[in-house]
């Protein structure tokens, strides 16, 4: 009897030992997230940022952020056109090299922004003088030129970026306001923007070409007149291969007419990119706004609508991606450029996450 109750209580104790055991090192294995909760690694599509060099090359959370995050970019302004050629025949593309370069080390996607835009011009270009030839010589010189230098090492370009005006769906042509006019259109006639892909596509085929604008979520003559022309351009044979809508929104937007808006470009049979996300929270720029939790739980509520929008209305195959304007509240060009009180992305200014990046993992993932 002595020795039965002896071996019970040697079992016991054995089992005790290995239930502290476990308990331990279960206690010492600390949580670390897997692949897949990044958003990279949840999305079926690429996720993209935009970005700049300096802040690749200098900023240790930066890069280190963007690394585990996300798998395709944009650069920010170093690829326009007063960057790549300042001077008329003076060519700097050392800013956009270190851009692709560093894709290229880390194998990320490279989305070539932008080829043709009415801003961000030299002042060479704005004060050129020349007749029709000679303006079509800049610009087929300047599209021909950069899409050549980079050549096999971007995935794809916005060849015309903002071309349609945002209130009757015209051209852009003569300035209405102040700056909002095109050069491009001026001189170069209506079909200047079919040209533009021509030319892209001659000097690199196999790069992928988009139109890229905003407002789309409007609906109204602007998505019309769009849609219309993207369609026209399919029919013509021109080599487009997608449509880059920006979506630089903010907490009012009009979630239907989002949904709307993606369905109808879907629809064209193109690509759609969601090329450039924000979401404002202080619209209006009011000084006096102080960050709540309730207005941080609006914008993760339209983080996770806009991937859900995403996947709900745009058929798999054409998924471009969605990529965020750059990543943290700090670098954001509403925030760093204009100089708002805002906060429109996933990340705050010390690169931590916001409910804004959760909610957008989840609306990848359901
Ligand atoms: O975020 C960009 C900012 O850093 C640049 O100074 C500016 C001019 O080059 O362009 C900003 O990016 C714009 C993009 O190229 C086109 N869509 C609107 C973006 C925000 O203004």
């Amino acid at each position: 009897m002595l020795v039965i109750l002896n071996r019970y209580f040697y079992f016991l104790l054995i089992g005790l030992f290995f239930f502290i055991a476990c308990k331990k090192s279960a206690n010492q294995t600390p949580q670390l997230p897997t692949p897949a909760a990044t958003l990279q690694g949840t999305a079926s599509f690429p996720m993209g940022s935009a970005v700049t060099s300096y802040n690749l090359l200098n900023k240790y959370n930066y890069f280190t952020t963007l690394l585990t995050e996300y798998n395709s970019l944009t650069a920010d302004y170093e690829m326009k056109f007063d960057q790549t050629e300042p001077q008329q025949g003076s060519f700097n593309y050392t800013a956009g090299d270190a851009i692709v370069g560093f894709a290229a080390q880390h194998h990320l996607r490279i989305h070539g922004h932008n080829l043709i835009w009415h801003q961000a011009l030299p002042a060479w270009v704005i004060n050129f003088k020349g007749d029709s030839l000679a303006w079509e010589n800049l610009f087929k010189n300047h599209i021909e030129g950069e899409a050549t230098h980079y050549k096999g090492q971007v995935a794809s370009w916005d060849v015309v970026n903002e071309a349609i005006r945002d209130d009757n769906g015209a051209l852009r042509n003569k300035d209405v306001n102040a700056g909002d006019g095109s050069i491009w259109r001026q001189h170069l006639g209506p079909d200047y923007i079919a040209r533009a892909f021509q030319y892209t596509h001659e000097a690199d085929p196999n790069a992928l070409l988009f139109y890229n604008d905003y407002g789309q979520e409007w609906g109204g003559p602007k998505l019309d007149s769009m849609i219309a022309m993207l369609t026209k351009f399919k029919n013509r044979g021109i080599p487009i291969s997608g449509v880059g809508f920006q979506m630089h929104i903010d907490i009012h937007v009009d979630t239907a007419r989002v949904s709307s808006a993606l369905k109808r470009l879907a629809a064209t049979g193109l690509m759609v990119h969601i090329s450039e996300l924000d979401i404002s929270l202080n619209p209006s720029n009011d000084q006096s706004l102080v960050l709540s939790n309730q207005l941080l739980y609006q914008q993760a509520a339209l983080y996770q609508f806009i991937a859900e929008s995403y996947r709900a209305n745009v058929p798999a195959a054409q998924r471009y991606g969605i990529t965020t304007w750059e990543f943290s509240d700090g670098d954001s060009w509403l925030v760093s450029w204009l100089k708002h009180k805002d906060w429109p992305l996933p990340f705050d200014s010390d690169y931590k996450k916001k409910s804004a990046y959760y909610s957008l993992q989840y609306g990848l993932t359901k």
